[in-house]
């Protein structure tokens, strides 16, 4: 492989755009899928008219690091559109808006973020407390709460898959990957493992998908979630991650919830580099109906 091929390998591997791409104008897009051709990696819509730029029209489109397989002929979609080259266009944030599911989680949203402002000045949650009652999409775009897994244990972290810092997400993930399978073997089971994005804006169900995929994750019990902004913040918040802008990403510390059958939090870990042996011995049989004394 010679270096530009490589370069541009490296580009459509991690999803990343060159700097023009980058820092190109956002338009909101709303319409219908038409067509799609994974192979070509290109979707075709019909799009409403879009102000200043362009009146309604069936176009092709690119949307980088996004999962097309996940949309099909006749779904309503948004996305952001920007300028690529001349009259050239590309997807961002590209999603299926089913206007039901969008009202379910705008609701959810409007009451984690009620319960957020009630709970001031303490909005942080204790290990022993319940966990924030949340409602968002999964990686297929299906909308999940705590309830869906009501009865098991769920470990839940929150990442982004534009993360460049190889330290931070990524590590977190290649170790929910690895307790994933640890408790496979152990015959631990009834866990589910969730991160949500902490960049829903970029981070659609079909960007999660892909996002899976490339790492060959096994998503029978591990999901990645994302939706509203404001459900997002304000579950970061109530789990007592931080997160500040920063050059167009965000900078973040790493938190680990253990969430136990009835959806109280049992455990909390600190960074992306938790023990996984003392999340196995908190996730075994015997650590069961207790919560860490910490
Ligand atoms: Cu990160």
């Amino acid at each position: 492989m010679n270096l530009l091929r490589r370069l541009l390998f490296v580009v459509l591997a991690t999803g990343a755009l060159p700097l023009a791409a980058a820092t190109a104008p956002r338009h909101e897009l709303t319409g219908k899928v038409l067509s799609v051709d994974p192979e070509r990696r290109v979707i075709r819509l019909h799009h409403e008219p879009i102000a200043g730029l362009m009146p309604e029209m069936a176009m092709d489109f690119a949307a980088p690091g996004t999962d097309l397989s996940a949309f099909q002929p006749g779904q309503r979609v948004k996305a952001r559109l920007y300028a690529v080259d001349k009259g050239e266009y590309a997807l961002e944030g590209l999603r299926v808006a089913d206007a039901e599911q969008e009202n379910l989680l705008e609701e959810a949203a409007f009451m984690l973020q009620s319960d957020t402002a009630a709970r001031e000045p303490h909005v942080f949650r204790e290990i022993g407390e319940d966990a924030p009652y949340f409602k968002l999409y999964n990686q297929r775009g299906e909308v999940v709460s705590l309830e869906t897994y009501r009865g098991q244990r769920v470990v839940l972290n929150f990442i982004f898959t534009r993360c460049p810092v190889p330290t931070m997400c990524a590590a977190a993930t290649a170790r929910m990957m690895e307790i994933q399978q640890q408790a496979r073997l152990r015959g631990l089971r009834d866990i589910q493992f969730l991160s949500v994005s902490l960049d829903p804006a970029y981070d659609t169900p079909a960007v999660l998908r892909s996002y899976a995929a490339a790492r060959g994750i096994d998503t029978t019990n591990f999901s990645f979630l994302t939706g509203p902004e404001v459900a997002v913040r304000s579950l970061l918040a109530q789990a007592g991650v931080f997160v500040v802008p920063s050059a167009g990403l965000w900078n973040h510390t790493i938190s680990t919830l253990v969430i136990d059958r009835t959806g109280r939090i049992a455990d909390r870990y600190e960074g992306a580099n938790w023990d996984i042996g003392a999340m196995l011995q908190r996730l075994s049989p015997e650590a069961e109906g207790t919560t860490a004394a910490r």
